[in-house]
């Protein structure tokens, strides 16, 4: 067993280029958030690292789509990630970013350090390039059909569908995101890491030292390492990254995946001078959240960059989560299918701990699951209110009502008192061991049976009716129902910090360690606890509604962008546009068609004369609302017979992508029988 002194947790670094969303908090930041509060509660020492990625070609590609520079995509949403995060209480000792001045020495020095070391090897080979961009196509500039399970929209470094990492040259039927054209091939050197040297090093590391890992990690390492690890290149032909340090490289830049972890070791120098013994010092254990497609640059990548420099420790586990879905959905930025942190924040304020209730017990921890709005209000209604606040509210309001406020003494204690505070001793193991084995949902579990064991010893004992006859008997419960709901301040701390704080403040107690949990004298007779308020609130189906409703609106967008603009028609000579007679004219009558949906009669002033036009525009509009609208109106189409109504010319309406009818109308008010060509 190796004796740690200390623990260094990282999380993944978030691509600045766009707020962060519950994918995330699920996949890594909650869990990472958990373990680090549990260790603080141990009194061990923690180094909790975060930061914002802001190098690579998703931050390009945003500064290309908003026309501003990649500097100012990062500086706008390493705020907002870092305000979100802030926020939602995950308590980062530093969250810094990879565009700061210590990140680019740092990275850089450990580039040279390898160059220097001979650890590359320098090749020159053909790249994907975009002749009409002028670009060498890097990662996500690249994008194709997934080998792995046939995704038409995976990027040459990664697969967003199955979280598969690829190498551009792998996509099927590659494109330019530049120009949507077929990639050349092009010479171009770059610098590589050659992993396969590392196999047998990997295989000792990883596959026979590192069994314990999760199962979904320990396989997508075994499975990477079994299929030939080949060389990867840390360089790339990009503006915008930290330029490679040496000769000869002009125009490249680190890629991003050498660079970004390396981010943990310049956050964590910014965190402390004394950064050496959390990254250099064997007894430190060192722990990386992140989320499934980040496991091979977690496990096999990074490790080899630090095991080449060959002065740092290594990550002693890897407790990579699987993918959160959303409403049965993946859930993916560029299709604005998510729940993001800020809107989130906005929409249920004081609710940030729910949120992270609903997802550690619902965390994707060894397969995909999936978050819907109607659990969220499950989780909080019928647990957290029901259960965990019902509990300590009816303790905290009845020692106000029947003790002023001041905890009773307690009298003798009968069996079930003796049973149910015996149990409070067992969570303290339970919990604790489950957090160690980043096991977050069984450990949430656990904690919550503590909260059902408070209700149900509390129903059981009805203080409420035994206070009319035993009221001394009522003091012996309510000492017991106190102990309990001190012991719930400490063994939910680490999912649920605000909601700890919080009841703590109701009951005047100070923040406790977590060797105090299952003692039953946390809270001792006489002490005072304030005036007690609700813990949780309800969530009504109303506010559960909304939120469907603004993921079917963005669903209908989705699906409209989807719907492809009508081909032009062939191409026609003048002489036939000159044939069509189109006036400008104005609506003076409208009625519905008898026995039809679609059919309006409009009486239409067309500056030649007043005429009846059959037109199916009833679905979209209100006869009454459209007197007055000026039209355009084709004159010389011969009459047609419809639904008996002699209907002389045809009005023009422009047709959205779901359907809808618009007038096609003047700017500005138009004399009827004007001309339109
Ligand atoms: N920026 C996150 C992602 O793949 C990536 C993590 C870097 S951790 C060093 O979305
Ligand atoms: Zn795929």
């Amino acid at each position: 067993m190796k004796n740690f002194k200390r623990t260094l947790i990282t999380s993944a670094l978030p691509y600045a280029n766009g707020p962060v969303h519950i994918g995330h908090l699920a996949g890594v930041y909650v869990p990472a958030d958990i373990y680090a509060r549990y260790l603080r509660l141990k009194g061990e020492e923690v180094a909790f690292i975060g930061g914002s990625d802001e190098h690579g070609v998703p931050i390009t590609l945003k500064a290309k789509k908003e026309g501003i520079t990649p500097q100012d995509v990062v500086d706008k949403y390493h705020g907002m990630i870092k305000d979100s995060f802030q926020k939602f209480g995950i308590s980062f000792d530093v969250y810094s970013r990879t565009s700061a001045k210590i990140h680019h020495q740092t990275a850089s020095e450990i580039f040279k350090t390898l160059y220097e070391k001979g650890a590359f090897v320098e090749q020159t080979s053909e790249q994907f390039y975009d002749e009409e961009a002028n670009q060498f196509l890097a990662d996500r500039y690249i994008t194709g059909t997934c080998p792995k399970c046939n995704f038409e929209k995976a990027y040459g470094d990664q697969c967003e569908s199955c979280g598969s990492t690829l190498n551009a040259t792998d996509l099927i039927d590659p494109k330019s995101v530049l120009s949507g054209n077929m990639p050349v091939m092009k010479q171009t050197k770059h610098w590589f890491l050659p992993l396969d040297q590392y196999e047998p090093w990997l295989r000792e590391w990883i596959l026979e030292g590192h069994k314990e890992w999760k199962p979904n990690v320990y396989g997508q390492c075994k499975s990477w390492i079994d299929g030939g690890l080949n060389p990867r290149a840390v360089t790339r032909d990009l503006d915008w990254g930290i330029p490679v340090p040496i000769d000869g490289a002009e125009g490249k830049v680190l890629y991003v995946w050498f660079d970004a972890p390396i981010g943990y070791i310049s956050a964590t120098k910014e965190l402390t001078p004394d950064w050496t013994k959390w990254w250099k010092d064997p007894k430190t254990k060192m722990v990386h959240f992140i989320g499934k497609d980040n496991i091979v640059f977690h496990c096999i990548i990074f490790p080899v960059v630090l095991k080449a420099e060959g002065s740092y420790i290594l990550p002693e586990n890897v407790p990579a989560n699987e993918f959160l879905n959303l409403e049965g959905d993946k859930i993916s930025t560029s299709r604005n299918w998510a729940v993001w942190l800020h809107e989130y924040l906005e929409d249920f304020p004081g609710k940030e701990d729910v949120l992270k209730y609903t997802l550690t017990a619902n965390a994707p921890e060894t397969k995909d699951n999936d978050f819907t709005w109607k659990d969220f209000q499950t989780r909080n209604n019928s647990e957290l209110v029901a259960i965990f606040g019902n509990f300590v509210n009816r303790t905290l309001v009845l020692t106000d009502k029947y003790f002023s406020g001041l905890v009773p003494e307690a009298g003798e204690l009968n069996d079930y008192d003796l049973q149910t505070l015996d149990q409070i001793g067992t969570f303290k193991t339970e919990v604790g061991k489950s957090i160690e084995t980043f096991h977050f949902r069984e450990a949430l579990k656990n904690a919550m049976e503590m909260a059902r064991l408070g209700n149900k010893y509390l129903a059981d004992m009805e203080p409420w009716k035994v206070v009319k006859i035993d009221p001394e008997r009522v003091k012996t419960i309510l000492n017991t129902a106190l102990q309990i709901t001190a012991n719930l301040t400490i063994v939910f701390e680490p999912f649920l910090p605000f909601t700890t704080e919080k009841l703590r403040g109701f009951m005047n107690l100070n923040k406790m360690e977590w060797s105090d949990l299952g003692r039953t004298n946390l809270i001792v007779a006489g002490h005072k606890i304030n005036t007690p308020e609700l813990l949780f609130e309800k969530i009504e189906d109303e506010a559960i509604q909304a939120q469907v409703d603004k993921l079917l609106a963005t669903k209908k967008i989705n699906e409209l962008e989807q719907v492809e603009v009508n081909p032009a028609k062939s191409n026609i000579e003048y002489e036939d546009f000159s044939k069509l007679d189109i006036r400008i004219g104005t609506i003076l009558a409208a009625e519905k068609v008898a026995k039809t949906k679609k059919l309006l009669k409009l009486t239409i002033d067309t500056g030649i004369d007043k005429r009846t036009v059959v037109s199916g525009i009833a679905e979209y509009f209100d006869p009454e609302k459209i007197i007055g609208q000026q039209v355009s109106i084709l004159v010389n189409l011969a009459p047609k017979i419809l639904k008996g109504i002699e209907s002389q010319g045809m009005i023009l309406m422009a047709e959205n992508k779901d359907g809808s009818l618009i007038f096609v109308t003047p700017a500005t008010k138009t004399e009827e029988g004007s001309e339109v060509r």
